[in-house]
């Protein structure tokens, strides 16, 4: 029963499905933006790619490297990559991408006042491949932000072969918490089965 349950709890996590949505661009882009000002990069509201609600953010860029990111986003976002290991988005890849690169790939930083910059030791594949992908970022080794600080940024670095344009829709970025605490849950749960059986 016990085995079971973490079993179950740890299923539920790997699949995401207790995840949080942080970022699903509906009435505005919530603050990403070109940061670095890396010219090749366009951001955009779209239709295209929309998974949860009816707007995307689509990326436009030339190829080569570049950062977008949010001015700061403390609270809720804040909140939510605290306790998260791993963050998921929806990338909705047009036609014409593989086209233009057979590759693509992404790191993740965080940026605020207590631990500075920091980012994902490794890049994450982007598939190439035209429609839907559910793209997973493993952030686990990267310092979680520091609750007490009043400003954090978090930042998407794309990359791809230089050449002509392609475009990439992202929508419902979302958090996925640590297992831990859904162990605890589990274990929280089975006690309060256990109580109402003793009954
Ligand atoms: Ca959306």
């Amino acid at each position: 029963m016990m085995k079971r349950s973490l079993v179950f709890a740890l299923a539920l996590v790997s699949t995401g499905a207790f995840a949080q949505t942080l970022y699903s661009f509906e009435s505005d882009l919530q603050g990403w933006a070109d940061l670095a000002g890396d010219p090749v990069i366009t951001l955009a509201q779209s239709t295209t790619g929309a998974t949860n609600g009816t707007q995307a953010m689509s990326i436009t860029w030339s190829g080569g490297f570049g950062w977008i990111g949010t001015s700061s986003t403390a609270g809720a976002v804040e909140t939510a990559l605290h306790g998260a290991n791993q963050i998921l988005m929806d990338i909705t890849v047009d036609p014409g991408f593989v086209g233009q690169s057979n590759w693509a790939n992404m790191l993740v930083a965080y940026n605020d006042g207590s631990y500075g910059w920091r980012q994902t030791g490794t890049s994450t594949t982007i598939p190439t491949a035209a429609g839907l992908h559910t793209v997973s970022v493993d952030v686990s080794a990267i310092q979680a932000p520091n609750l007490s600080n009043p400003w954090f940024q978090v930042f998407i670095g794309v990359n791809s072969a230089n050449a002509g344009p392609r475009t990439m829709y992202v929508d419902n970025i979302r958090a996925v918490p640590e297992p831990a605490s859904f162990i605890a849950l589990g274990v929280g749960a089975l006690a309060l089965l256990r109580r109402r059986r003793a009954r």
